[in-house]
């Protein structure tokens, strides 16, 4: 489960926050190093829509990919889980609307709201936003399993209503019901800054240099638990790429101007695609978008 590939196994990419926009998604899997070899693995950081302007698509191909792809869940793939369940209601920053009126809404929402919030794989743990500072890969990924159960089971919706609400800041692993199910969701797929006893301080200004006092990144706080294993992330453009021994930024803004990455865990080889690598008509629509 956690060895590192052979040789001779097939290369893994994890890719970072595409938000819908499928033109991306496209111009990077035709990359030679990727389409060339057509058993690499695809590992997705999450946050496959809502944002862009083609959310029902990215999932569609996503999906496709069959057992190639690994997606983690992201905050605003829950978000679609929780204006579906009816627990929210979409908002103007929402371009949700190609999903919701798709013909084929319902299977691929059913197919999102399976996936899990964290993959464990090849020496590499595979999160949203991250791993709370305070957990080891075993036990966030027993944390993980808790919270995919309540979402995968045919009370989701409940789930989904149980989701929405103040989290408590510090973990506990006496905390119980919603406000442990808040917890767990909201590290795996929120947190950016805590402070330096691990409590998250979720919803503060991220940009960096506007950090408020007493906060740092979740990567960064002292005595963090899971540093043996590199940890994949996105959520966090305004960080924006970072490539560290220990931890992996790959969200690059793409729905906002950026670039779509894919970082290759053997050798840590990069892509990157941006705008000029669409075709003319891709790049205006989004440019009007
Ligand atoms: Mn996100």
């Amino acid at each position: 489960m956690d060895q590192q590939p052979s040789p001779s196994a097939p290369s893994i990419w994890a890719i970072g926050d595409v938000h819908g926009c499928v033109d991306f998604l496209d111009a990077l899997l035709t990359r030679p190093e990727i389409a060339d070899e057509p058993e690499c693995r695809l590992w997705f950081v999450g946050d496959l829509i809502n944002r862009g302007p083609a959310s029902a698509e990215t999932l569609r191909r996503v999906r496709a990919l069959g057992e190639r792809a690994t997606v983690v869940l992201g905050n605003h793939d829950l978000r679609a889980l929780a204006i579906a369940a009816g627990s929210v209601r979409p908002g103007r920053r929402d371009t949700l609307d190609d999903l919701f009126n798709a013909p084929d809404v319902g299977e691929l929402l059913d197919w999102l709201r399976k996936r899990p919030l964290m993959h464990f794989q090849a020496g590499h743990v595979l999160a949203h936003a991250g791993i709370h500072p305070q957990w080891d890969a075993a036990t966030a990924q027993s944390l993980a399993e808790e919270a995919e159960h309540a979402l995968r089971g045919e009370h989701w919706r409940e789930t989904m209503h149980a989701l929405h609400g103040g989290s408590p800041r510090a973990w506990s692993p006496k905390l119980r019901d919603e406000q442990r199910l808040r917890f767990i969701v909201g590290a795996f797929t929120r947190m950016r800054l805590c402070s330096r006893d691990g409590a998250m301080a979720l919803g503060a200004r991220s940009t960096p240099g506007q950090w408020p006092q007493g906060t740092l990144p979740w990567f960064d706080v002292p005595e963090r638990r899971c540093t043996n294993t590199p940890i994949l992330f996105g959520h966090w453009a305004t960080l924006g790429l970072l490539v560290r021994r220990d931890v992996c930024c790959l969200d690059t803004g793409c729905v906002t101007g950026g670039v779509l990455t894919a970082l290759r865990l053997g050798d840590r080889k990069l892509l990157q695609v941006g705008l000029d690598a669409l075709p003319a008509s891709a790049a205006d629509a989004l440019a009007q978008a």
